[in-house]
């Protein structure tokens, strides 16, 4: 079963959007694997954000996401890389579709509430940084046995 890295941003977590982002993939029917508040170190943001380093924005990318804390989390399900970056929306919030989470939360591309894996290598590559294998369950949603 496919997995993704999902964070919520330092903007998200002082909004208070912690709780909403997570319902929204718990509803869509995605398993929750993985979940830690944390604060990220400069050298854990270069590395994350590695493919950017020769970027203008990339300072204040770094200085952003180090800023405060982030909900990390891995989320489970089928074509969930793919599906987790519909339900994001575009990169910049003003050009992110009504309804995706950075088109109903978000203004500005440096403060974009959410981060989500873009491809099953950046998924393997973001878990495998942000999280050790024992951090990682896995676990049958047994609902439909006690439910009806
Ligand atoms: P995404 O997060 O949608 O995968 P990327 O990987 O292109 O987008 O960019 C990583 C992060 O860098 C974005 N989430 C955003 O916070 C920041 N970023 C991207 N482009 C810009 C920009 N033009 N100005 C400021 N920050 C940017």
């Amino acid at each position: 079963m496919e997995r993704t890295f999902i964070m919520v941003k330092p903007d998200g977590v002082q909004r208070g959007l912690v709780g909403e982002i997570i319902s929204r993939f718990e509803k869509r029917g995605f398993k929750l694997v993985g979940l830690k508040l944390m604060q990220i170190s400069r050298e854990l943001a270069e590395t994350h954000y590695g493919e950017h380093k020769s970027k203008p924005f990339f300072e204040g990318l770094v200085n952003f996401i180090t800023s405060g804390p982030v909900v990390a989390m891995v989320w489970e399900g089928k074509e969930v890389i793919a599906t987790a970056r519909e339900m994001m929306g575009a990169t910049n919030p003003l050009k992110a579709q009504p309804g995706t989470i950075r088109g109903t939360y978000g203004i500005d591309v440096g403060r974009n509430v959410i981060h989500g894996s873009d491809s099953p290598e950046s998924a393997a590559r973001e878990i495998a940084l942000f999280f050790k294998e024992e951090e990682l369950l896995s676990y049958e949603k047994t609902l439909d046995t006690w439910i009806y």
